[in-house]
C-alpha cells in the first residue's frame, strides 16, 4: 500500500511542555475526565470534503495545495487514493469517524446510474478499509448546492424534476450511509432559500422541503437507519436569505412539519456566528429542545462575514461549548472537522498541524469546561439568581397556578419597587479566566 504521509510519525499524546510538533498537548484519548474517557467525550471526525478534496482555489485564484494524491483529479484512481490519504490519516491522528458528501467521494458523472454505480464502487472499497481498522462513519449527506441543477434551490426548486434528482441523492445518500454504518445523516440547506421575494414564494418552497425530509425519514428507516436525521442551520451564503437560519428557527420548523422526533441540529460554530449568535447560544437553544446531536467543529473571523471555516483555535469557545456539551450530557453524533486549512498553508505537515490543533484545542476546552463544572460556582450563581421562585408564590408561577389579577394584587401591596440583584457579569467572566489561565 502507498504511504502518503511517511514523513509523518504517528501522533500521539506527549504533554503541554512537547517540543514535538507531531504530538498532541491536551488530547489524551484514554484519559478520563468527569467518569468517560476523552475519547468518548470528544467523537472526532474528519471532514472529506475539506480535508481531501479542497485544494485552495478560492474566488480569485487556483489549488495551491496539491491533493491529486498521486494520481489525476477527476478520476476513479483518484477517488482510490483518497480512500487510502484519508484512512492513513486518520489512523496517523487516531480519529476514528469521517464525514462525506456522495461527490466527496467519487468525481459526478453527467448520468446520476453512472454516479450511483461509481457511488457503490467506491463505498467497496471504503468498507474494505473500515475491515481493518477502527474507522467508522460519523455522518453521510447528499451534495444538493454544488451542481448547477441546484440554482433555485433542491427542495426549495421551482422544478419538478431537480426536485426528483434531489430525492435520488439523498436516497443513494441514506443506502450509502447506512451501508457505511453511518450514526446520522446531515441536511445542510445550502441553496434552500431565496435571494428576492420578487419570484419566490417561501410557503411553498418550505412545504417542499417539509415533504422531502419527511420522506426521507421514511426511507431511512424503512432500509434500517436507526440514526438520527440533522439539520445544520446557517442563516446566509450562499444564498442571501436560508430557511434555516439559526438552531431555533430549524426547530420551529421540524416541529411544525412534525419531523421533531427523527430530527436533532448539527450545530456549526461559523455558522451560528455568522446567525449573531454565539457558538454556545445555538448549543443551549438545542439542548433545551432536546435536539443537540453533532458538531462540526470550526471557527469564523469576527472581521469577515462569511463561513471562513478555520481551524478553531479559540480555547475560550472551545471551554464554553465543553461546557454546553458536558451539561446536555454528551452528543449522540461527534465533532466533525468542517474548517480546512488556510490557502497558504498548503502541505501535507500543514493537515496535520492542522488537526492537532483542532483536537488539542478541544481537548483543553474540555479539561477547562470540567474543571467549571466542578467547582461549581457559575451553577450555584445561577441557582441563588432565580431562588426568589422558589417561595410559595414562586412556584405557582412557575406551575402555571396563577392569574394576573392574583400577581397584580402582590404588586399593589408591596407599592414601591422592589429591590434587585446584580447579576455579577464581570464577576462570573473572571472566575472563567481564572480557570483557562491559572
Ligand atoms: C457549509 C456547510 C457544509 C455542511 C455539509 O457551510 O458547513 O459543509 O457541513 O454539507
Ligand atoms: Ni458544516
Ligand atoms: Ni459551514
Amino acid at each position: 500500500m502507498k504511504q502518503f504521509f511517511s514523513d509523518i510519525p504517528t501522533v500521539k499524546y506527549e504533554g503541554k511542555d512537547t517540543k514535538n510538533p507531531f504530538a498532541f498537548r491536551y488530547y489524551d484519548a484514554d484519559k478520563v475526565i468527569l467518569g468517560k474517557k476523552m475519547s468518548e467525550h470528544l467523537p472526532f471526525a474528519m471532514a472529506w470534503w475539506h480535508n481531501l478534496c479542497a485544494a485552495g482555489t478560492d474566488m480569485f485564484g487556483r489549488d495551491t495545495a496539491d491533493k491529486r494524491f498521486g494520481t489525476e483529479k477527476g478520476t476513479m484512481e483518484h477517488a482510490k487514493a483518497k480512500v487510502d490519504a484519508g484512512f492513513e490519516f486518520m489512523q496517523k491522528l487516531g480519529i476514528k469517524y469521517f464525514c462525506f458528501h456522495d461527490v466527496d467521494i467519487v468525481p459526478e458523472a453527467d448520468d446520476i446510474n453512472e454516479t450511483n454505480r461509481r457511488l457503490d464502487e467506491i463505498t467497496d472499497y471504503m468498507l474494505e478499509k473500515m475491515k481493518d481498522t477502527d474507522i467508522k462513519c460519523l455522518w453521510g449527506t447528499a451534495n444538493m448546492f454544488s451542481n448547477p441543477r441546484y440554482m433555485n434551490g433542491a427542495g426549495s426548486t421551482n422544478s419538478v424534476d431537480v426536485y426528483c434528482f434531489a430525492a435520488a441523492q439523498i436516497k443513494k445518500a441514506l443506502d450509502l450511509t447506512v451501508k457505511l454504518g453511518g450514526r446520522g445523516y446531515v441536511f445542510w440547506g445550502g441553496r434552500e432559500g431565496y435571494e428576492t421575494l420578487l419570484n419566490t414564494d417561501i410557503k411553498f418552497e418550505q412545504e417542499n422541503i417539509a415533504n422531502l425530509m419527511r420522506m426521507a425519514v421514511e426511507y431511512g428507516r424503512s432500509i434500517g437507519f436507526t440514526g438520527d436525521f440533522y439539520i445544520e442551520p446557517k442563516p446566509k451564503e450562499p444564498m442571501k436569505h436560508q430557511y434555516d437560519f439559526d438552531a431555533a428557527t430549524a426547530i420551529g420548523f421540524l416541529r411544525q412539519y412534525g419531523l421533531d422526533k427523527d430530527f436533532k441540529m448539527n450545530i456549526e460554530a461559523n455558522h451560528a456566528t455568522l446567525a449573531g449568535h454565539t457558538f454556545n447560544h445555538e448549543l443551549r437553544i438545542s439542548a433545551i429542545n432536546g435536539m443537540l446531536g453533532s458538531i462540526d467543529a470550526n471557527q469564523g473571523d469576527c472581521m469577515l462575514g462569511w463561513d471562513t471555516d478555520e481551524f478553531p483555535y479559540d480555547v475560550y469557545e472551545s471551554t464554553m461549548c465543553m461546557y454546553e456539551v458536558l451539561k446536555a450530557g454528551g452528543l449522540t453524533g461527534g465533532f466533525n472537522f468542517d474548517a480546512k486549512n488556510r490557502r497558504p498553508s498548503n502541505t501535507y505537515e500543514d493537515m496535520f498541524h492542522a488537526y492537532i490543533l483542532g483536537m488539542d484545542t478541544f481537548a483543553l476546552g474540555l479539561i477547562k469546561a470540567a474543571e467549571l463544572i466542578e467547582q461549581g460556582q457559575l451553577d450555584s450563581f445561577i441557582q441563588k439568581r432565580y431562588e426568589s421562585f422558589g417561595s410559595e408564590l414562586g412556584q405557582r408561577i412557575r406551575n402555571g397556578k396563577t392569574t394576573l389579577t392574583e400577581l397584580a394584587e402582590h404588586a399593589e401591596k408591596m407599592g414601591s419597587c422592589p429591590a434587585v440583584s446584580s447579576g455579577r457579569q464581570e464577576y462570573l467572566e473572571s472566575i472563567v479566566n481564572r480557570t483557562l489561565f491559572n
